[in-house]
């Protein structure tokens, strides 16, 4: 019976493994061939002058990465990747692969990222890229352990919705029957209607559309975001459960990924928490003192002014008290000041993570800023709805799960963490 080549041991007697072929090595005489599963690698020698007629056929025919089965008894010996190698008794060509390859696995030949892509599946039998993806899958299963723990529904929202949220742009038209509908580009109405659900506690890690137009190392057009919303909660309780939760993504990768932390040369640093919560009307004073292009008082935050900050704060960190004129519509007013707003970003020195707020449950005032904004509380009419039939206080924020593989990985590219990406180029494979 096939086992996972990371079971075969130096002790083994006999084993039968199916795998793909990584390397082969031909001595003349000995030719030694790599195989290799999901779980490690192992060693098999062809020597001529032993094998049988089949065994030597099949080593002459096989081409690197196709499948092959390989059993018979196995041997200790140190050179050997494992310490171990199976001598063949049966070598079979299980499927063929087909030359020259697309795309060298063993990254002899470096390829860009556009050819990997071209033939992701390929790109992802190499060891330190199916790493990325085995630590993105922890990271998910992490998120539903800990929100779940916590008391937390997963919900699922739908994809195919008829208004924007986060603002009128950046959005994907699509047909749909004889209605006007777009991809979704946030859960975040639907959440806060199961707010006046009486949920209380939701969850939803889902994909997001973004029709942005520009090509950046830190933008999809598809996303992945881990969104979560409370009732009875106001700003700072949710950035609690959310710096928690970072540390404990990171924690559980530390635990569980030890090897592929290693194929990737990673040592994993699990951020201390709280993290510094810094105001905005500071984060302006400290990229003001160290970028060259004019920022002022009300601005976003450009790309050069979150490096600036974040070379300054030097570890994960919240910009709190924004100006309410930039940020979205559903970001509650402070009573005492209402030009700011208990809304917050969650930054890693390199970029954002995540977006969040206390939300304004108020009817009345949430009209009146949908308006401000410029935006037609008409065409938003199946979200204020709730707000009229008793809509408790609450807040959330979404968390890119790319971005947050990326800077736990130090990604260059966002699109190493997306196993096939949506650009504004790439919509195949
Ligand atoms: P928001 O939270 O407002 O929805 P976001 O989550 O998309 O924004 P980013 O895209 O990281 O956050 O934007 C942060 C800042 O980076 C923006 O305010 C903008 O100044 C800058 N920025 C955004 N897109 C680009 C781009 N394509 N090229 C350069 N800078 C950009
Ligand atoms: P925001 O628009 O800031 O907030 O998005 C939240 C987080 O999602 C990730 N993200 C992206 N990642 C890759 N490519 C993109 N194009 C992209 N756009 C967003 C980022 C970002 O920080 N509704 C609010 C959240 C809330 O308040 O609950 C929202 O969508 O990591």
């Amino acid at each position: 019976m096939r086992v996972p080549i990371s079971e075969v041991t130096p002790e083994t007697e006999r084993a039968e493994v199916m795998g793909w072929v990584h390397e082969i090595r031909d001595l003349g005489g000995l030719t030694f061939f790599l195989i290799r599963d999901r779980t490690g690698i192992v060693q098999t020698t062809v020597v001529k002058k032993k094998a049988s007629e089949a065994v030597l056929q099949a080593a002459k025919d096989v081409s690197r990465e196709s499948v092959v089965r390989v059993a018979g008894p196995v041997k200790a010996i140190a050179k050997a990747p494992g310490g171990r190698e199976i001598t063949p008794e049966t070598f079979e060509i299980v499927s063929p692969c087909a030359t020259p390859l697309p795309l060298d696995v063993v990254e002899k030949v470096p390829a860009d990222l556009d050819t990997r892509l071209d033939a992701r599946f390929l790109d992802v039998r190499k060891p330190r890229v199916a790493a990325i993806f085995k630590i993105r899958s922890t990271v998910t299963t992490a998120t539903y352990e800990f929100l779940s723990q916590r008391g937390f529904y997963n919900i699922a929202t739908p994809k195919v919705v008829a208004a924007a949220t986060e603002g009128g742009t950046e959005l994907f038209p699509i047909a749909y029957f004889e209605k006007e509908a777009f991809l979704n580009q946030s859960p975040q109405l639907y959440k806060q209607m199961m707010m006046a659900g009486g949920f209380e506690k939701v969850f939803e890690v889902g994909p997001i559309f973004r029709a942005e137009e520009h090509n950046t190392v830190r933008h999809l057009n598809e996303a992945t975001s881990i969104d979560v919303e409370v009732s009875f909660a106001d700003d700072r309780d949710v950035m609690v459960l959310l710096e928690d939760l970072v540390a404990h993504m990171y924690a559980t990768v530390a635990d569980r990924c030890a090897d592929a932390l290693t194929d990737l040369g990673v040592e994993l640093e699990v951020p201390k928490t709280p993290f510094p919560r810094l105001p905005y009307a500071e984060a302006i004073e400290i990229a003001a003192a160290r970028i060259d292009e004019p920022i002022k008082y009300g601005d976003d935050l450009s790309t050069a002014a979150e490096k600036a900050i974040g070379e300054e704060m030097g570890q994960h960190y919240f910009i709190t008290d924004w100006p309410t004129a930039i940020k979205p519509y559903y970001a509650m007013p402070y009573e005492d000041d209402p030009s700011i707003c208990k809304a917050f970003d969650m930054m890693h020195p390199r970029m954002e993570l995540s977006s969040g707020a206390q939300r304004i449950h108020q009817h009345d005032l949430l009209v009146e800023q949908i308006k401000a904004k410029g935006l037609s509380p008409e065409s938003f009419e199946f979200y204020l709805r709730p707000f009229k039939y008793g809509m408790p206080p609450h807040a959330g924020w979404g968390m890119g799960m790319e971005r947050l593989i990326m800077t736990m990985l130090g990604l260059k590219n966002i699109r190493e963490a997306v196993l096939f990406p949506r650009d504004r180029h790439r919509v195949v494979p």
